[in-house]
C-alpha cells in the first residue's frame, strides 16, 4: 500500500492499516501439545492455547506488516528500480496448474488445536478473514471428514439408483460418471455450511479468529446433474416414494435422508463440477450431493448409491449425530435448514487496527431459506444500526458479501452484523437464541457475532449477555 491510499478521504490522515490475524497459532509441537492435553480431558485448554499463542505472534508481524513509508526523502521501494522491472520475467507454464504467490503462503485452512482427537474424523476451517467477494477457492474450502478423504478414480465410480421396494422405482439403474457427463447439466452457486459451524460459541467464546468461529462455510460454482433428471430415467413413483437416502464410498458410511420436496423442486443435484474444474478430492471427487440451503452433512461426498423411500430412514448419522439438544432435554432430529446468518470478517478477532480513521467493514451473509434481502451493522453492540450495501446479483441460498463505511474515533467498538433474508426471518441475537435453544447444543448456532474493537486496535471475540 502507497500512502496515498491510506489518506481518509474526509480528514486526509493516513488510516485504514490494520494487521492481519496472526494465523500460525501454533508450531507441530504445540499442536501435539495440545491433542495431549485435550485427550486427557483439559477443558480450558484450547482457548488458552489460542491465547498463549495469539501473544507470542503479534509482535514480529506487527513490524513486518506495518510497512512504513518516509515521511520525506523518497520512497526506496520507487527510486531504486527493482530487478522485476528490469529482468525478464518466468516463461508461461513455468507451472502447468498455477499456485497463490508465495507472499500468500500464510493463508491456508487449518485444524483447530485440540478440537478432534484423529486427523481424518475432523474438520479444516476456511480462511474466512482473507478471502474477497463469494467464491472460496477451491484449495481453501473447508473441508469435513468422518473417515479420512479420498482419491477416487472416476473410470471405476459408479451411481446407483434403487428403490427401497422395487415398487417405488420400475428401472433401477447404475451410471458411470461419463454417463452423467453427458446429460443435461446446471451450474449454480452455492454456500455448503456444516451444521456444526460455530458449535464451540453456544455456551460462551471459545476461539480467537473468524476462521475458527465460522470457518465451515464456504461458497462455490458447482455443476451437475438435478438429481430428478436421474429419478425420471429410473421411473421414480413420486406419490409413493417420498424420502430419498444418498450413500458415500468412504469407510464412514455416510448416509442421509432427503425429503423428495427437494429433489422435485428442482434444487438437489449431482455434481462432479466446482468453480469450473473437477471436484477436488477432498470435497468428493467424481461425485458429490448438492442440497442447498441443507446442513454440510447431506452433501453426501463419493456419492455412490441414492434409494428412494417411503419412510426417513434415521440413518447413524441423523439418529445420533445431527440433532439439537433443547433446553428440556428432548432432542430435535431433522433440522436440516441452515437458517440466515451473517458475520464480520473485517474487522475480525485477532487483527490489530493500527489507525484511528476510515475501513471498510466486510462480511458475509447467507440463508439456507433463500435470499439476503438486507444486512444491518452496528457498532455500538447493536443500539444502533446501519444498513450495510448488498454485493450483488444475490444469488439464491448463496454467501452474500456486504460493505459498510466506518470511521473509527479510536475508542472501543463492538462490531456486529445481523441479517434478513426474503422470507423476513431476521438473525437471532445470543440472548433470543438461547432463550429458545438454550446453551447446550452443538448444531445450528446462528446467532449475531460481536466483535470488540478495544482501544489499542486489537480485535477480539466476546459475546454480550
Ligand atoms: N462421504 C462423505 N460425505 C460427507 C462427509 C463424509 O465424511 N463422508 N462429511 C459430511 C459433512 S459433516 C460435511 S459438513 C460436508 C463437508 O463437505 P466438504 O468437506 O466438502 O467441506 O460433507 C458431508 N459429506
Ligand atoms: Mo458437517
Amino acid at each position: 500500500m502507497s500512502s496515498d491510499d491510506q489518506q481518509d478521504p474526509t480528514t486526509g490522515q493516513r488510516s485504514g492499516r490494520l494487521i492481519k490475524a496472526p494465523e500460525h497459532f501454533l508450531d507441530p509441537e504445540g499442536v501435539r501439545t495440545v491433542f495431549r492435553e485435550a485427550r486427557s480431558g483439559r477443558r480450558d485448554f484450547i482457548r488458552r492455547a489460542f491465547a498463549g499463542a495469539a501473544a507470542a505472534g503479534a509482535a514480529p508481524l506487527a513490524l513486518a506488516q506495518a510497512n512504513p513509508v518516509p515521511a520525506d526523502g523518497g520512497d526506496p521501494n520507487i527510486l531504486n528500480l527493482p530487478e522485476h522491472t528490469t529482468g525478464l520475467g518466468q516463461p508461461v507454464v513455468t507451472d502447468g496448474y498455477g499456485k497463490p504467490s508465495k507472499y500468500e503462503t500464510n493463508v491456508q485452512r487449518r485444524q483447530s488445536p485440540g478440537l478432534t482427537q484423529t486427523t481424518q474424523a475432523s474438520v479444516s476451517f476456511a480462511p474466512l478473514q482473507s478471502l474477497f467477494g463469494i467464491i472460496t477457492p477451491s484449495g481453501l474450502h473447508f473441508e469435513r471428514h468422518h473417515q479420512g478423504w479420498w482419491d477416487i478414480d472416476p473410470s471405476k465410480h459408479r451411481l446407483m439408483l434403487n428403490g427401497s421396494d422395487p415398487s417405488l422405482m420400475k428401472t433401477p439403474k447404475v451410471f458411470t460418471m461419463d454417463e452423467i457427463m453427458r446429460l443435461p447439466s446446471v451450474s449454480r452457486i452455492h454456500f455448503i455450511e456444516c451444521g456444526a459451524n460455530t458449535a464451540v460459541e453456544w455456551g460462551n467464546v471459545a476461539v480467537p479468529t473468524v476462521q475458527y468461529t465460522h470457518g465451515m462455510v464456504s461458497c462455490s460454482e458447482f455443476t451437475g446433474v438435478p438429481l430428478k433428471i436421474l429419478f425420471d430415467l429410473c421411473g421414480v413413483d413420486y406419490r409413493r416414494a417420498r424420502y430419498v437416502l444418498g450413500e458415500g464410498a468412504d469407510g464412514s458410511s455416510m448416509t442421509r435422508t432427503i425429503p423428495m420436496e427437494l429433489v422435485e423442486s428442482g434444487e438437489v443435484f449431482v455434481a462432479y463440477g466446482q468453480n469450473g474444474e473437477m471436484l477436488r478430492p477432498e470435497n468428493g471427487y467424481p461425485l458429490r450431493l448438492v442440497v442447498p440451503g441443507i446442513q454440510g452433512v447431506s452433501w453426501v461426498k463419493y456419492l455412490r448409491r441414492i434409494e428412494v423411500g417411503d419412510m426417513p430412514y434415521g440413518a447413524k448419522d441423523e439418529a445420533v449425530h445431527y440433532m439439537d439438544l433443547m433446553p428440556n432435554g428432548l432432542h430435535r432430529q431433522y433440522t436440516n435448514i441452515q437458517e440466515c446468518k451473517s458475520v464480520v470478517t473485517t474487522p475480525s478477532g485477532g487483527q490489530v487496527l493500527l489507525d484511528k480513521g476510515f475501513y471498510n467493514i466486510t462480511g458475509l451473509a447467507w440463508s439456507g431459506k433463500g435470499r439476503i434481502k438486507k444486512v444491518d451493522v452496528s457498532v455500538d453492540g447493536g443500539r444502533n444500526w446501519r444498513p450495510a450495501r448488498i454485493e450483488g446479483p444475490v444469488q439464491n441460498k448463496s454467501l452474500t458479501r456486504f460493505n459498510i463505511d466506518w470511521v473509527w474515533d479510536g475508542k472501543p467498538a463492538l462490531i456486529q452484523s445481523r441479517a434478513t433474508d426474503d422470507t423476513g426471518y431476521v438473525q437471532p441475537t445470543y440472548r433470543q437464541l438461547r432463550a429458545v435453544r438454550g446453551t447446550r447444543s452443538i448444531y445450528h448456532n446462528n446467532a449475531v457475532q460481536t466483535w470488540l474493537v478495544q482501544e489499542s486496535g486489537e480485535v477480539k471475540n466476546v459475546q454480550l449477555s
